[in-house]
């Protein structure tokens, strides 16, 4: 079987470089739901008639409806400005994000909308506060019950027109969570990319060379996310991703298809092409060279899958030279070893200069 020289290094020059914060903010799948106006509300006076009855206060008549009142303006407060706030430091800053996320978002959501979105819930937490405080210093300087009662429900009024003024925002904001929960989890560090055409057995290759378990079925389009599998190769991480079945028709690609395209443009340091040639995935071989020819420039290992079936192993005319699956492993670990190397390097070079540009300094 042919190996690859390391002529064919593929080593991409672009060197994506990630802040610490890399792996804090990529969970995506943990964004809890945003709840709409309606639904904050309903919470957040439910909470204040529940404590209501259960605290006991203590004063004269007066001090007690200005107490009892304070306290469900305290509670109404509380709850939806927790709420907000949640919501705030659930999602990502986009300050902060790596930039690979960044133009997922841009890709896949209304990114300035999104932001509009957050700004909009900020403002109506610091409005609902700097509303408490006021009604709470008029329900205080009050001698009466009616104006107590009439500030109470101004309060409640302006509270509620507050947040039914961010329900379009809530609403994008949980439009945009259910996006970006399907973003894939992705770690810094070497990445592979194993990427073909649908039901070619790219699952089944990534199953083979990390312990992950990701589906496979005898059907296009089983894999509808990205997985990821890890090897530890003495020290040095690899992250392998399963990229969907892509048909590469840039005119209609769906959601999970353009992140897939994403990650092979951005991250991608090494690409695997996998061929059928056995004809069991259902697309002929020339097709399969048509979407290779898209990626050539990556200098993708080759890898044939399914050569076990009666048709499965490439004749003559395979124009490629291709990789058996201990080759491919050897080949992706001599690879990993090499850009671990070079990042040390480059780490050190790093330090070097840093070290100098501060003896210059003083
Ligand atoms: N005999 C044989 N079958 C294989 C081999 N590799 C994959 N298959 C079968 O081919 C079918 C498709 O495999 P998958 O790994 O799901 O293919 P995929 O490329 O991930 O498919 P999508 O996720 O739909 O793009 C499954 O039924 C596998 O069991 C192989 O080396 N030999
Ligand atoms: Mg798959």
């Amino acid at each position: 079987m042919p190996s690859l020289s390391l002529y064919s290094v593929p080593l991409y020059n672009k060197h994506l470089k990630y802040n610490g914060c890399f792996a804090v903010y990529m969970n995506f799948e943990k964004l809890a739901p945003v709840e709409s106006s309606k639904v904050l509300l309903d919470i957040a006076f439910k909470k204040a008639r529940e404590k209501e009855a259960q605290k006991k206060l203590q004063g004269t008549w007066i001090q007690l409806i200005k107490r009892k009142e304070s306290l469900k303006l305290d509670i109404v407060k509380d709850s939806l400005v927790s709420k907000l706030e949640k919501i705030l430091s659930d999602f990502p800053q986009t300050e902060v994000l790596p930039a690979f996320y960044i133009t997922l978002m841009k890709l896949t959501l209304d990114f300035s909308e999104l932001k509009k979105s957050l700004g909009a819930v900020n403002w109506a937490s610091r409005r609902i506060r700097l509303l408490q405080k006021d009604y709470i210093g008029k329900i205080n300087r009050s001698l009466d019950q009616p104006p107590i009662r009439k500030y109470s429900t101004e309060f409640y009024g302006r509270v509620s027109s507050t947040l039914k003024q961010i329900d379009p925002n809530l609403k994008y904001l949980e439009e945009s969570r259910r996006v970006m929960r399907t973003y894939p989890d992705i770690k810094d560090m070497f990445t592979v990319c194993i990427y073909g055409f649908p039901n070619v057995g790219k699952s089944t290759l990534l199953n083979k060379l990390s312990n992950t378990k990701a589906k496979t079925a005898a059907y296009a389009f089983t894999t509808k996310t990205i997985n990821a599998g890890y090897l530890n190769v003495d020290g040095v991480k690899l992250q392998i991703l399963d990229l969907p079945g892509t048909l590469a028709r840039a005119e209609k690609m769906n959601n999970i298809e353009m992140q897939a395209e994403l990650v092979l443009e951005e991250l991608a340091k090494v690409v695997i092409f996998v061929f059928d040639v056995s004809g069991s995935s259902g697309y002929p071989l020339d097709k399969q060279i048509q979407l290779y020819k898209k990626v050539k420039d990556k200098k993708p290992l080759v890898y044939v899958s399914k050569t076990d079936l009666p048709q499965g192993l490439p004749g003559k005319d395979f124009p490629f030279k291709y990789l058996s699956l201990e080759e491919l492993k050897e080949e992706l670990e001599k690879l990993a070893k090499i850009a671990a190397k070079e990042e040390e390097k480059e780490k050190a070079k790093a330090a070097e200069e840093e070290k100098e540009a501060l003896i210059k300094d003083n």
